[in-house]
């Protein structure tokens, strides 16, 4: 039988790297986001590519009762869930505390912190009632070291740290794995989104360097979901060859 993966924020970088990855080593897979367009393009994308089926479902992982509704009431022949990586997360500008966008705090939380936690409830059920599983949590180095202007972004990276070490405690004897990954900076659309479409501020932090690609973390997650099932890779910080931590960055 096909293993079964659900992955948030599927339609761009990181999310639909995995996607890729996944779907061509013969996952199942359930991608989710708010672009209808996007999923749909990657459903029939991937269909065609390889023997896999693609369930596509189309949410906001901050609208909680959505989220609830959605998954709790997945088909039956797709609540088999192996793996779940919560992936879905943003920057919303990079403004010192006493300037930043009340609304982008906002943002960032409920999307970054309670959105995870929302879909991660919506699933457990279905690990539990199976006894295994696997829940990959994407997180940040901005969840280990906290930079300038970056206040509620790396807030809400520290609380996703947070909240995964809480969930390997409590999900232990459900025999369920939690494993977090922490990025440093990756080129994907986030700098975009975190600068609000201004694509030369955006560019310009991936300037200089061989900054992480998407298909780098969807290569590691799929290393981390395929150990062996006494195996578990709790916590892993991966940055580029030209980065140290949050702080440290060699631009030649
Ligand atoms: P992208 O902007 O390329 O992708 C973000 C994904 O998240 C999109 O698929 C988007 O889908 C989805 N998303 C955002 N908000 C919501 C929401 N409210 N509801 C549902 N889906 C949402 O960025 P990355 O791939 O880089 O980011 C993925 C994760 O990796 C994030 O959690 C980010 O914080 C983290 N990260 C990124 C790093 C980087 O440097 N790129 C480094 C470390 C961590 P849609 O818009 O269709 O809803
Ligand atoms: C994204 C990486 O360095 O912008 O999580 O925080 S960074």
């Amino acid at each position: 039988m096909k293993k079964i993966i659900l992955i948030t924020g599927a339609t761009s970088g990181f999310g639909k790297a995995i996607t890729y990855t996944f779907a061509a080593a013969g996952w199942n897979c359930i991608i989710t986001g708010r672009r209808k367009e996007r999923l749909d393009t990657i459903a029939t994308d991937l269909q065609t590519k390889y023997a896999i089926q693609i369930l596509s479902l189309v949410f906001d992982v901050q609208d909680r009762k959505t989220v609830a509704d959605t998954l709790s009431n997945l088909p039956e022949e797709w609540q088999a869930i192996d793996v779940l990586v919560n992936n879905a997360g943003l920057a919303l500008g990079r403004d010192s505390f006493e300037n930043a966008n009340l609304d982008d705090w906002d943002t960032m939380m409920d999307t970054n912190v309670k959105g995870l936690m929302y879909v991660t409830k919506a699933i457990i059920p279905f690990m539990i009632s199976r006894k295994k599983g696997h829940i990959i949590n994407i997180g940040s180095t901005a969840g280990k070291e906290v930079y300038k202007d970056g206040n509620a972004y790396c807030a809400s990276k520290h609380a996703v740290d947070a909240i995964s070490k809480a969930m390997r405690i409590d999900l232990l004897p459900h025999h369920i794995k939690v494993t977090t990954i922490h990025p440093g900076a990756a080129e994907t659309e986030f700098s975009i989104v975190r600068f609000k479409g201004d694509t030369s501020k955006a560019d310009a932090v991936y300037n200089g360097y061989h900054a992480l690609q998407a298909e780098d973390i969807a290569n590691i997650t799929y290393y981390t979901a395929t150990l062996p099932e006494h195996v578990c890779i709790n916590d892993l910080v991966v940055t580029c060859t030209s980065q140290a931590n949050s702080f440290y960055l060699q631009k030649d």
